[in-house]
């Protein structure tokens, strides 16, 4: 409880693997340090945080180069505080325990206690990735698919289903569930949805709330109905700015090649005219109707109370 009696809110930053939350938190760090940019909160402090991983990530981040895949070891949380003008500090966490992750609790229903602790209370940042939305498709659409191309039976053996075969907002919306009810969480909380990678979502010219409800409409419609008291915004945010240059960590081995030698992706030419920017944190995007911001703590602030 703060002070005054109002109950302090912690925010939690989730999302499937992929879908943005390293690149946020790198963006988030760059634009917290950077005092030539104005917003809403700024930093408080770090607490009993180990910066070094903060450190490393801003530092891919500046590069315009992807974050690497692999998990670090032994990391529990990455926690920051904020606080906006009048003083009001809230603290920013991003679970990720080895071994517990947001794929386990769909796939095998299991969620470890540290997750599980961190996602009981306050509210919740969930990120998307608006380039990788797993449709779900209509067999009746495969059907016409097959028919207008020709395709032949043997593509079309019935194939055993797996949970990560679902689509991407199945998922979410279980995740959501999952801790809005005991014995995990509770009911009445706050959202923000954001969708990752704006960048390469709005060249479909909608806004962030439509998108929702176009691409991600089972997600849209749990929140609306207000089944288990979300209330929620929708956000697109770019972290990037753009397209950064593939990860070498995260390049698979060419088979029979030398060691040393990896697989590299195509550059695509953003990251040339993103490493131009002259502050590195205007390089960042957030979108919400129609307004337009390098803000990344505006989300924050409103799901500070
Ligand atoms: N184009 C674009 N790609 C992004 C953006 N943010 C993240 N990505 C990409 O999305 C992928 C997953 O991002 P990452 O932060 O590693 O996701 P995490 O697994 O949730 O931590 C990477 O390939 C990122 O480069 C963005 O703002 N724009
Ligand atoms: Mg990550």
């Amino acid at each position: 409880m703060a002070e005054d009696g109002r109950r302090d809110v912690s925010i939690s930053i989730v999302g499937l693997p992929g879908s943005g939350k390293t690149t946020f938190l790198a963006a988030l760090w760059e634009l917290v340090g950077e005092r030539r940019v104005a917003k809403a909160l700024s930093f408080a402090s770090i607490g009993d945080n180990d910066l070094s991983y903060l450190r490393k990530i801003v530092t891919v981040w500046r590069k315009a180069t992807e974050q690497a895949r692999t998990r670090i070891t032994g990391l529990t949380a990455v926690r920051m505080n904020l606080k906006d003008k009048a003083g009001n500090v809230v603290q920013v966490a991003m679970p990720d325990a080895p071994g517990e992750d947001f794929r386990a609790m769909w796939e095998d229903r299991e969620l470890g206690r540290v997750l599980g602790e961190s996602l009981a209370v306050g509210n919740i940042m969930l990120l998307v990735n608006g380039n990788k939305v797993k449709a779900p498709a209509w067999v009746t659409e495969r059907a016409a698919q097959r028919r207008t191309t020709g395709r032949q039976d043997d593509q079309t053996l019935p194939k055993d289903w797996h949970p990560s075969l679902a689509p991407t907002q199945v998922q979410l919306v279980d995740l959501l569930q999952t801790i809005s009810h005991a014995p995990v969480g509770s009911a009445g909380r706050k959202v923000a949805v954001m969708i990752s990678a704006w960048d390469k979502a709005e060249g479909e010219r909608l806004t962030p709330d439509i998108f929702l409800k176009r691409k991600l409409p089972l997600l849209a419609q749990y929140l609306e109905s207000g089944r288990d008291g979300w209330t929620s915004r929708v956000y697109g945010v770019s972290a990037q700015g753009g397209e950064y240059d593939p990860n070498d960590d995260n390049a698979e081995r060419v088979e029979g090649d030398a060691p040393a030698r990896k697989k590299r992706a195509v550059k695509s030419g953003d990251a040339d005219r993103l490493r131009e920017v002259d502050i590195p944190a205007n390089r960042i995007r957030l979108v919400s109707g129609d307004k337009e911001s390098n803000d990344l703590t505006e989300p924050l602030q409103w799901l500070m109370h």
